[in-house]
């Protein structure tokens, strides 16, 4: 009842604004490297508000690690926010390693299904199998880590889920790429060259629909989960004790959740889009912007001050929402 009332709130002020969301929620599969760096837990808090007010439905995750706690981690997080049934994919057959600031954490102290990184789905099954049950042209893939398995899912051959490749399901069934990696217009950046750059080149070269690149430099000036979210959140959050953990709330960069706020808002206050060229990116996973035609690529260009997109994504990852995001 409580979603109903809340869908026709939404749909009541989307009469009366022009800044809303499509009635129907953006659907989206989230890649992402949650281990490493505390940014990821942030973009899947944003996802998971986005998804309270049916502005998303999140389809499945990707777990693209090499972290061992990595998609329990993930499993708690959704636990958490009351989504327990998230389908969660993972690269298999690679040695795993253990030294993440949260992810161990976070999978003992929090409730949550999967009880080993094996249990996960694998990735590119798990890929396929969401794609081929959606609607043509309905998703939005949102990668924030490097791109192992959007390479797989890219040369993946025809199964029991779609007698289509990879690269045709994709074709047929993804909307939009949102991907954080890069530097603009040019630079090196970790989701690109790390580890596994060659990923990074099929991915970018091979991927046949539209894509918008957060790069590096957007997410780098926008700083977030600091005093405002230690406040905010009770303790009991796995968001506020991945923050804790990771630098006690010192503040950090935003670069994934530019990423999940482009891909999710309708609102162009935020960024400009630089749609005049294209990506090339070397063997070492370092990438260069050049200016020709490509009507496929764009990046994101800072257009609002930081500070001010850091309130807003601060706002989301504590569960507030409004409207006019
Ligand atoms: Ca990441």
């Amino acid at each position: 009842m409580k979603k109903i009332l809340r869908l026709l709130f939404i749909m009541t002020i989307s009469t009366a604004t022009t800044v809303v969301y499509a009635q129907s929620p953006v659907k989206v599969i989230f890649d992402t490297d949650i281990d490493s760096d505390v940014d990821d837990v942030g973009a899947l808090a944003m996802l998971h508000t986005f998804a309270d007010h049916n502005a998303v439905e999140i389809l499945g995750i990707i777990v693209t690690s090499e972290d061992k706690y990595a998609p329990m981690c993930t499993d708690a997080i959704n636990h958490y926010f009351g989504r327990p049934d998230i389908p969660i994919g993972a690269l298999k057959g690679f040695p795993l390693r253990d030294n993440s600031k949260y992810t161990r954490q976070l999978s003992q102290e929090f409730p949550h299904s999967l009880t080993s990184y094996d249990e996960a789905e694998d990735a590119t099954a798990l890929y396929r199998k969401l794609l081929s049950s959606q609607p043509d042209s309905s998703v939005v893939i949102i990668t924030v880590g490097h791109l192992t398995n959007l390479q797989n899912l890219i040369e993946s051959k025809p199964d029991q889920h779609s007698k289509l490749s990879g690269l045709d399901l994709i074709k047929k069934k993804v909307k939009l790429w949102s991907c954080m990696g890069g530097v603009y217009p040019e630079g090196k950046e970790a989701n690109f060259y790390r580890p596994d750059p060659a990923s990074t080149k099929t991915s970018v070269e091979k991927w046949p629909g539209q894509v918008v690149f957060a790069g590096w430099e957007i997410g780098d000036k926008i700083i977030t989960g600091g005093e405002y979210l230690q406040k905010s959140l009770p303790k009991e959050s796995p968001v506020w004790r991945a923050y804790q953990l990771y630098n006690n709330f010192e503040g950090r960069q935003s670069w994934d959740q530019a990423s999940v706020l482009y891909a999710i808002s309708n609102s162009n206050d935020y960024w400009d889009l630089n749609k005049d060229g294209y990506v090339v990116v070397a063997a070492d996973g370092s990438n260069k912007w050049m200016p020709g035609k490509n009507d496929k690529q764009a990046y994101l260009v800072e257009k609002m001050n930081p500070a001010e997109v850091a309130k807003v994504i601060d706002a989301l990852m504590t569960g507030k929402y409004s409207s006019k995001f």
